[in-house]
């Protein structure tokens, strides 16, 4: 970004901002699925270095008891009725951050974000959060890497992230999603080839639990074969430097909204990055720029 002349800031706050600079040129960029000292503690807490390790390996985990059963039975209902209302007919709902707190709360659970920051590094951005629910007889889609917007070969440090967060639970029978196992390792889309014959293994989830994956991993929806439905909120998180696929900008104008929701959420709706900050009166917000390039970099 080429640096612009500031006004002058106050005394209290001259300090602290030249002390962010110093920070941001002094910040060394932790390695892929490397975890920063910031994240550490997070990680031991939580008890999540296993998951880390298999995400970084396999490119999918799954994170057991991210919430109690109860919190994914209130999830249901939301996507439910919110599919009902929907475009889609009872099979799915879009753009659901915001529009209920259960699922506001969902993709700020401490389990998902250390994950999200041990994968997509500090400052990631909310980028898609949509419904989907299958009954039998319904499902199957293509085996694809969700980092499908991305040229070949992807980047080392993962950009997206896909959460599979299924209020049921999810077992074969019942469609869940099935897996290449490491073919993250490749960085790349899969070939026509590839989709026909690729060995994939489906991804078992005990309700409570959620299964994530890499941006770079194959993997495929399954097809339920049993009576009932199977219904997942599918919550995607990218880096920061890549944009988000829905625009959730709009919230931070409600007045109400940003005084209820959390500082987590606030930063995942990218009210702390330096996107969007320049006016046609100043350049962009240079604490807010500063204070992103050291997250970039865990
Ligand atoms: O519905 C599924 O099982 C998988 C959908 C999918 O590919 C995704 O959420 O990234
Ligand atoms: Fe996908």
């Amino acid at each position: 970004m080429t640096e612009q002349p500031q006004e002058q800031l106050p005394e209290g706050q001259a300090a602290a901002y030249a002390a962010m600079v110093e920070q941001s040129r002094n910040t060394a960029t932790v390695a892929p699925y490397a975890i920063s000292d910031d994240l550490r503690p997070t990680i031991d807490e939580l008890d999540l270095w296993e998951n880390v390790a298999e995400l970084r390996d396999q490119g999918y985990t799954v994170i057991k008891d991210v919430a109690p059963p109860e919190l994914f039975d209130q999830l249901r209902e939301v996507i439910h009725t919110l599919a009902e209302e929907s475009a889609m007919k009872g099979k799915g709902a879009s753009m659901l951050l915001g529009r209920d707190p259960v699922v506001d709360q969902v993709a700020t659970l401490p389990k998902v974000l250390a994950i999200a920051e041990a994968s997509i590094g500090q400052g990631m951005r909310a980028s898609q959060f949509v419904g989907s629910i299958l009954h039998k007889g319904d499902g199957h889609l293509n085996l694809h890497a969700d980092a499908n917007w991305l040229p070949a070969p992807f980047p080392e440090h993962n950009c997206v992230l896909t959460f599979c967060m299924p209020c049921e639970g999810m077992t074969d029978e019942g469609g869940t999603t099935r897996v290449v196992p490491g073919s993250n390792s490749l960085r790349r889309h899969i070939t026509q080839e590839e989709m026909e014959n690729s060995e994939h293994v489906p991804i078992e989830v005990e309700k409570g639990s959620v299964a994530v994956w890499d941006g770079a991993v194959w993997h495929s929806g399954g097809i339920r074969t049993i009576p009932g439905t199977r219904t997942v909120l599918h919550a995607t998180y990218q880096r920061m430097y890549v944009q988000p696929i829905d625009d959730y900008t709009y919230l931070l104008e409600d007045e109400e909204y940003v005084k209820n929701a959390s500082e987590e959420l606030l930063g995942l709706i990218g009210a702390d990055l330096f996107y969007g900050t320049a006016t046609l009166d100043h350049g962009v917000d240079l604490q807010k720029f500063f204070s992103s390039t050291i997250k970039a970099k865990k």
